[in-house]
């Protein structure tokens, strides 16, 4: 007779194994399989509740399967999903009216995936380049900053100083110039006449959850006005409320020429991201110029119409600024030797650790509560954005707590 339990966990064997058999080892997943998620939690095969500080990696940032969210994507999919761009449909221009008016820029090219908007970017600043600011054809560069994360396609991991990401990938894309986050003068060294942009994630996710000191952005900002060069925020995970704001760049007030969005656009049921600058700037796109099979699709456009709807009238930012702040406190608190550094900003947070941080986020599954290491030591928190004080609590208890034996 096979208890309840010994099935669920001969279920979760099977999920593993299957993926292990069938799936290219790309990643080193958790060992645990999560079958339900509402709002902060998600249920493994077993039943057992997590509190997810992962978030698909700040992709769900309204919760798992919002009611409002999931209703759009089942009205629309029994009505139209996708047409292409080869015609117009009744939802493209209620969005991009949507988003343009939510991201404070005057035009959006959607798009689907992260890297996707980061690659209309480099596409977008390399053509400015060449026919506005009149760099000589080829030889315009893009500064990006060390330890960046913009994606995984062969030109995006040109611009990484991340070797893991690199390696075996060569060629590598050209016009890519790595100078340390945070520094300023090794960034005005490097803009010259051929520079077109500069792109950089406000916070570092993947990096390390890399908070800039206190001035970079706003100074680099004006550097790059400084030198007629485009500043392109890719606000891909920092997004939508993530840090407290509606955007990261809001916390110091700067308007990025080029806006990167994606993740939680999709509300965390279909990829939906976009490049937004002003009319000059994307009208340098003609027809032919740049596309995509599903970008501006109507399913993903409803979807992610209430998933910025979802954002605002839950004031989404708002408590992640103040539940962040309270998390914050409270990990800064913790008496525990191993942790060596608490930081971040609303509920994008890093806590690192003297040594890998792989076997905290093993000890915090005991406690209830899933989270992933990124960058070895560091163990990143992002909870959804709908947290509770009393679920703030929870996390810092489990730290609170000493986690593991040393
Ligand atoms: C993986 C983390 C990594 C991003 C920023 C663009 C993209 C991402 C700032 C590309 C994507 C994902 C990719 C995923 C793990 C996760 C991630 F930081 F969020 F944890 F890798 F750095 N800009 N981040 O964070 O967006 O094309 O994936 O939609 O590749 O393992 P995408």
């Amino acid at each position: 007779m096979t208890t309840s339990l010994e099935h669920t966990d001969r279920l979760a064997a099977e999920c593993i194994a299957k993926e292990r058999r069938y799936g290219a080892p790309n990643y080193a997943p958790l060992d645990v399989v999560i079958a339900r998620g509402e709002g902060v939690f998600v249920w493994d095969t077993a039943g057992n509740r997590y509190l997810d500080c992962i978030s698909a990696y700040s992709a769900v940032n309204q919760g798992h399967c919002h009611p409002r969210i999931r209703e759009a994507l089942i009205d629309q999919s029994s009505r139209l999903t996708l047409t292409s761009r080869a015609v117009c449909n009744d939802r493209l221009g209620t969005f991009l009216e949507q988003l343009t008016r939510y991201c404070g820029q005057e035009m959006a090219l959607p798009m689907n995936t992260g890297v996707e908007a980061v690659e209309t970017a480099i596409k977008l600043a390399r053509r400015w380049g060449y026919r506005v600011k009149g760099i000589p054809t080829e030889r315009a560069r893009i500064i990006v900053c060390a330890d960046n994360f913009h994606g995984r396609t062969t030109a995006v991991i040109s611009a990484s100083s991340e070797p893991q990401y690199r390696a075996d990938f060569g060629p590598y894309l050209p016009g890519f110039t790595i100078v340390p986050f945070g520094d300023l003068d090794a960034l005005r060294s490097t803009l010259d006449e051929t520079v077109c942009a500069f792109l950089v994630e406000p916070i570092q996710g993947e990096g390390g959850v890399n908070v800039p000191p206190s001035g970079y952005l706003t100074k680099a900002y004006a550097l790059c006005r400084e030198h007629d060069v485009l500043f392109i925020a890719d606000e891909i995970q920092t997004g939508f409320g993530r840090t407290g704001a509606r955007f990261a760049l809001d916390h110091d007030g700067i308007a990025p020429d080029v806006l990167l969005v994606g993740k939680a656009l999709g509300g965390g049921f279909y990829p939906v991201s976009a490049a937004l600058a002003s009319r000059s700037l994307l009208e340098l796109f003609g027809p032919g110029d740049h596309g995509s099979t599903f970008g501006g699709n109507p399913l993903a456009c409803e979807v992610a119409r209430a998933a910025i709807a979802v954002t605002v009238e839950e004031r989404l930012a708002e408590n992640a600024r103040d539940r962040g702040d309270e998390l914050l406190h409270r990990l800064r608190a913790v008496r525990d030797e191993r942790i060596v550094d608490v930081r971040g900003k609303g509920l994008l947070i890093g806590v690192e650790f003297d040594r890998s941080a792989r076997p905290f986020a093993e000890a915090l599954l005991a406690h209830g509560i899933l989270a992933k290491e990124t960058h070895e030591c560091v163990l990143r928190i992002a909870p959804p954005l709908v947290l509770t004080q009393e679920q703030v609590s929870r996390i810092a208890s489990a730290f609170e707590s000493g986690l593991v034996a040393a």
